[in-house]
């Protein structure tokens, strides 16, 4: 292969692997999404809205998703009195907001780190609870707020892990829209190990030139 055409395919291989676009998707809900981690619906990279739906009443719905990091605004829609709220990998809380949407709806907006998240979502007044049976969303504050509050946990719980849910609340379709679509996990062996043929190809073929 002469120089100019390994050039070529070097830069389309290069082009290819960085650029692959992860189209935006919305996550239908399945069945029903479970209340508590191990049931949770992992919804797919790209994601960028959710539909589902509280049914029967005191439903609640939990949906894991990985963050890229950087700023993310979450609101919810429908004719529900919802409440959102945000779980760490482990299950505590990061996150509560009750009306802080348009109306009813509920508004989480913020930096928030990198990582994979547990999303909640029910209709006023059901709650997360921890082992104990408290109420979690005290640590962030009744009503809770828009703000991530990864520290929220150490001023009034000693622990804020979801362990079950007040069981309250009407059913109802719902939506949750994201600002940013989620991401995927982290990058393929395969996908970095094309990339750096394509740029160990491009070095080669500068070289030669
Ligand atoms: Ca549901
Ligand atoms: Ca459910
Ligand atoms: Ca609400």
């Amino acid at each position: 292969m002469n120089s100019p055409k390994a050039l070529l395919l070097a830069t389309a291989l290069a082009a290819a692997a960085w650029s692959a676009p992860v189209a935006a998707t919305p996550w239908a809900e399945s069945g029903d999404a479970g209340a508590l981690l191990p049931g949770a619906q992992v919804v797919s990279a790209g994601t960028t809205s959710i539909s589902g739906s509280l049914s029967p009443a005191a439903d609640q719905d939990l949906y894991a998703f990985t963050w890229g990091g950087g700023a993310l605004t979450l609101v919810t829609g429908g004719l529900l009195d919802t409440q959102l709220f945000i779980f760490n990998s482990m299950g505590v809380i990061v996150g509560a907001n009750d009306d802080d949407g348009p109306g009813a709806l509920s508004l989480l907006n913020g930096p928030l780190a990198a990582g994979l998240y547990y999303l909640g979502i029910t209709s006023f007044n059901s709650d997360p609870l921890n082992a104990a049976g408290q109420d979690i969303e005290d640590a962030i504050g009744s009503g809770g707020s828009t703000a991530f509050q990864p520290g929220a946990c150490s001023l009034a719980l000693a622990d804020c892990t979801l362990a079950s849910w007040r069981s309250e609340g009407a059913a109802g379709a719902y939506t949750i829209s994201f600002s940013t679509p989620t991401a995927g996990a982290v990058p393929a062996p395969a996908t970095l190990a094309l990339a750096g043929l394509g740029l160990l190809a491009l070095g080669l073929a500068r070289r030669k030139a």
